[in-house]
């Protein structure tokens, strides 16, 4: 492994709070769980458009570990098309709303649309996952305002286009640059600099090469000055490499990227499979750490 420097070397506290939530990274790394109120997510469409069956699914991940459920109502597959600002309101508030209710841990809005991001955070939202890293400066005054942490995430293009001839010179050292700028931006409209994760966004107008070549280098996230987190859960380049066609089935790949980023230093995973993940975090962590009692 090229780094076991931990993040809290790199950015300070083990604990970051804020008016709407906390996260303890003492232990390690941390899990988000992921929870798709879409008809078409990649993975698991379908299964959470139910508002009811959405709500329990997150508060069985938080039961079973999950530090933050990243409620989603729009699928950014490659391929996919955006949908109406109305629609994906209408999917996400009622299930946030219920789940702010009930749930300790951190509810974070997956979007990169204002609209939608303000009638989450009106509805408990607690955390903002933007793809565009801040396209929408509004984003990030949403963020001063409320008072809540960002994850800015890297993508080449458009979810409808970025995997048709994804191009880097330096792939490693663009993305890098990218999200440091996108985050010096977020500090400049207010958001303090502990509130804010970065994220290469694997499969995000990215090749097999280039996943593999992002993850290879990790520890270069992981040495700059902000919290990385990483979602690899369940994606295509695992499907290339193990062969597997349906993305629920992918579990063992995902967990090989889950101890691989843990081992590095990350400070998050974002997953599908919080059950199996939590002991491939467990563990990686308590080796990292030392400690057989976490
Ligand atoms: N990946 C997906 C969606 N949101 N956010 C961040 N920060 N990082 C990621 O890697 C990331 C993300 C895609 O996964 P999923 O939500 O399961 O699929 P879909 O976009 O089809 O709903």
């Amino acid at each position: 492994m090229k780094s076991r420097k931990t993040q809290a070397e790199t950015c300070g506290e083990n604990i970051v709070e804020w008016p709407r939530g906390r996260l303890d990274f003492s232990t390690g790394c941390i899990l988000m769980g992921v929870l798709n109120v879409t008809p078409d997510s990649f993975s698991d469409g379908g299964q959470f458009l139910n508002a009811g069956r959405a709500v329990e699914h997150g508060l069985q991940m938080a039961a079973d570990g999950a530090a933050i459920i990243d409620v989603g109502g729009e699928s950014t597959r490659p391929g996919s098309a955006p949908i109406s600002d109305e629609e994906q309101v209408k999917r996400v508030v009622p299930v946030i709303e219920a789940l702010a209710e009930k749930v300790k841990v951190p509810i974070s809005i997956d979007s990169y649309k204002f609209e939608v991001t303000k009638a989450a955070l009106d509805a408990g939202a607690g955390m903002l996952n933007d793809i565009t890293a801040l396209a929408d400066a509004r984003m990030a005054e949403l963020a001063a305002e409320y008072e809540v942490p960002v994850i800015l995430m890297h993508m080449q293009g458009t979810p409808a286009s970025m995997q048709i001839k994804p191009e880097y010179k330096n792939v490693v050292g663009e993305v890098l640059e990218f999200l440091l700028s996108r985050a010096k931006r977020a500090e400049q409209l207010g958001v303090p600099k502990e509130r804010i994760f970065i994220d290469p966004g694997i499969g995000f107008g990215k090749t097999l090469e280039h996943n593999l070549l992002l993850l290879r280098n990790i520890d270069k996230f992981v040495a700059a000055d902000y919290r990385v987190l990483i979602g690899t859960s369940r994606k295509s380049f695992i499907g290339k490499l193990t062969g597997i066609d349906n993305p629920a089935k992918r579990i063992f790949g995902t967990a090989a990227t889950v101890a691989l980023c843990v081992a590095a230093g990350v400070s998050i995973v974002r997953v599908h499979d919080v059950t199996e993940m939590m002991d491939v975090v467990k563990t990686i962590n308590s080796i990292e750490k030392g400690n057989e009692n976490i």
